[in-house]
């Protein structure tokens, strides 16, 4: 890449010395959570991660510039601005050459850590095939095919279609880990009932598969899946009930592209009264906590 990143000193120190880093992303601050909470969640998450022993990499784009790691003021800048487009692999020039603000998704957020060479990423859901429109391929599977990161998530987020988002994976060559399950967690819900590739039960056993992968040059990254937090799950049938009214709303104004995961998510939480917002932070939260042991383990094995 000839393009300069801006890597906070925390960053750079760890890198340096070959600490573990957990990059975090950014379009769930200023999309996938309302204000205030969006900035309390986002601290959180930074502190979750350094109080399991690895150092914080939030990833966002400001006045065209590429960071990772942003200090306390520009994360509260970020939370609270109104002009910070949702940036996919697709929108990367455009922001960095129009210097516009810029909230990293996955797919983004995975490109930039492994530019700066962080191989391990903490996030909710990642994007996938959203149900009846197989079209709509969100841009973190390719990333995933291709790009070195492992992605540490409550598996596809529930209002997907995951029967057809762990079909592209495996076409793709991507391996589904789950943490501590043999099914892939439903994001709301801690199981979705479809089995994925292997079960790993420790950070240890996880970082052995990663390593194996990187090892055997394989391209592209590893999907870890973590079932949310068991007293802050809901069942499949209450996730789903809301999940498909959400749907018909987004249908009846017609949604489609970008603006559909935060429409789903928002109403989504509306219908029903906040539990599975809840339900989004425990997990952002644990996933930041099994993301820095898996990337202790990395850095000592
Ligand atoms: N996880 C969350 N909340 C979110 C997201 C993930 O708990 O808002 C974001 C991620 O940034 C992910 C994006 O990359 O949703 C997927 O958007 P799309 O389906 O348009 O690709
Ligand atoms: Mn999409």
């Amino acid at each position: 890449m000839n393009f300069p990143l801006h890597i906070s000193s925390s960053v750079q120190a760890a890198l340096a010395s070959h600490r573990p880093v957990v990059a975090l992303e950014s379009t769930l601050i200023t999309h996938g959570l309302p204000r205030p909470i969006n900035l309390d969640v986002a601290r959180q998450l930074e502190a979750t991660v350094t109080d399991n022993g690895a150092v914080p990499a939030t990833i966002a784009i400001l006045n065209g510039q590429l960071y990772v790691g942003l200090e306390a003021s520009e994360l509260e800048y970020l939370a609270n601005a109104d002009d910070v487009r949702k940036v996919s692999r697709r929108d990367l020039p455009i922001v960095v050459a129009q210097k516009l603000n810029g909230a990293t998704t996955v797919a983004a957020t995975m490109w930039i850590a492994a530019q700066a060479g962080i191989h391990v990423f903490a996030t909710g859901g990642i994007g996938g095939v959203h149900r009846g429109q197989p079209f709509d391929v969100s841009a973190d599977l390719p990333e995933l095919a291709q790009t070195p990161v492992v992605v540490v998530c409550a598996g596809a987020k529930a209002i997907l279609d995951l029967p057809l988002t762990l079909e592209w994976l495996e076409t793709h060559g991507v391996p589904v880990l789950g943490f501590g399950t043999d099914t892939l967690p439903a994001f709301y819900s801690r199981s979705s009932g479809l089995p994925i590739d292997a079960q790993v039960n420790s950070a240890q056993e996880a970082a052995a598969i990663i390593h194996a992968k990187f090892d055997l040059g394989l391209a592209g990254g590893v999907l870890i899946g973590v079932p949310v937090p068991e007293e802050y799950a809901m069942s499949n049938s209450e996730a789903e009930a809301a999940i498909v009214q959400a749907l018909k709303m987004a249908e009846e104004v017609n949604l489609h592209g970008t603006a559909m995961t935060p429409f789903l998510l928002q109403h989504v939480s509306d219908l029903t009264g906040g539990e599975s917002r809840a339900a989004n932070i425990a997990l952002l939260k644990n996933n930041a906590r099994v993301a820095a042991q898996i990337a202790c383990a990395l850095a000592s094995s």
